[in-house]
């Protein structure tokens, strides 16, 4: 924008435009208002900042316009340009505007990095919104080698990365967030060791748990197993009355809720009734012989239940 911006005043001759300043005289210089100046953190500098450049590009076209109105509708298209900036800055820094799109999110669970990798690239062509690396059991060299390669398949296809457990391999390997169960890192710990804003996804499977999960800065719930899953052998279902309960506590604390646990094409649409912000899948999504048509199928099933 500002190599735009250069050369689309070009035409203007600078020394004019030196030679008419006038700052002994300015009135403006001496106006003070109060707490103007007062930013209580980078983020209202960037506020202030995302405003003023549209604001200038403003002055700039009016301007233009007494006397060079194709010089006036570079500078009006360039100021549009600063409002699709502001917004991508403001959704790169906040993990929960990012995670927001989510409906389907899919975990792919396994250790094998060509799986993984296939996986990925179907899963995402299907129209997983988010797909979480779940490699346990694998020494950490490759676990980082295919974490790698997972990440760059996903921001290929605009997909969010998650890697389960690991807050040091996500944040090296680049992904957008981490997935964190009871067992793992506490959420502050992990927000610490990370210098950009990442997605941090917290397991819960009782009240007391998302209750505790949502006085930590976490960008999302999850809900589960809301059927019992072979995926997670040994662990008792939670039901729907849970993800009801789950979804209603939420309610207002801008984090969201993620459904998880023996959902397939069938009941998927059960906990979108309830309000849920997104389901993650593994097996319906990724234990057949297409997981691309297996997502599409999910998609469209959670298209039709899902609360906007
Ligand atoms: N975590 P599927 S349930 C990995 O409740 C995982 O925290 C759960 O796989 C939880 O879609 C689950 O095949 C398994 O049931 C999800």
């Amino acid at each position: 924008m500002r190599h735009e911006l250069c050369h689309a005043i070009d035409t203007l001759c600078t020394a004019d435009l030196i030679t008419a300043r006038n700052t002994l005289e300015d009135v403006g210089t001496e106006i003070v208002i109060k707490n103007s100046a007062t930013r209580k953190n980078l983020a209202d500098s960037l506020t202030a900042a995302c405003k003023r450049l549209p604001e200038a590009l403003r002055a700039i076209s009016e301007a233009a316009a007494a006397f060079d109105s194709e010089l006036a509708g570079k500078i009006e298209k360039i100021r549009y340009s600063a409002y699709t900036l502001e917004k991508d800055i403001v959704t790169f820094a906040s993990p929960a505007a990012k995670f927001s799109k989510v409906s389907l999110y899919v975990i792919i669970s396994s250790s094998l990095p060509a799986d993984v990798l296939t996986l990925t690239q179907k899963c995402a062509a299907g129209g997983a919104d988010c797909i979480q690396l779940r490699a346990k059991g694998i020494d950490d060299d490759r676990l980082y080698a295919v974490a790698r390669e997972f990440v760059d398949i996903c921001a290929h296809n605009n997909v969010l990365s998650i890697i389960n457990d690991r807050a040091d391999i996500a944040i090296a390997s680049g992904a957008d967030g981490v997935h964190l169960g009871q067992n793992d890192l506490p959420v502050v710990t992990a927000r610490k060791l990370s210098l950009s804003p990442m997605i941090i996804g917290r397991s819960t499977h009782t009240l007391e748990q998302l209750k505790t999960a949502c006085d930590e800065p976490i960008t999302y719930a999850a809900l589960g197993p809301v059927y019992s899953t072979g995926t997670k052998p040994g662990v008792e279902a939670v039901g729907l009355d849970y993800v009801a309960d789950a979804v209603k506590y939420v309610e207002g604390k801008g984090i969201a809720t993620v459904a998880i646990g023996g959902l397939d094409t069938r009941n998927i649409g059960e906990v979108f009734d309830l309000g849920v912000s997104a389901a993650a899948v593994c097996s319906a999504a990724t234990g057949g012989c297409d997981p691309a048509e297996a997502c599409r199928a999910l998609k469209t099933e959670i298209l039709a239940h899902k609360k906007s």
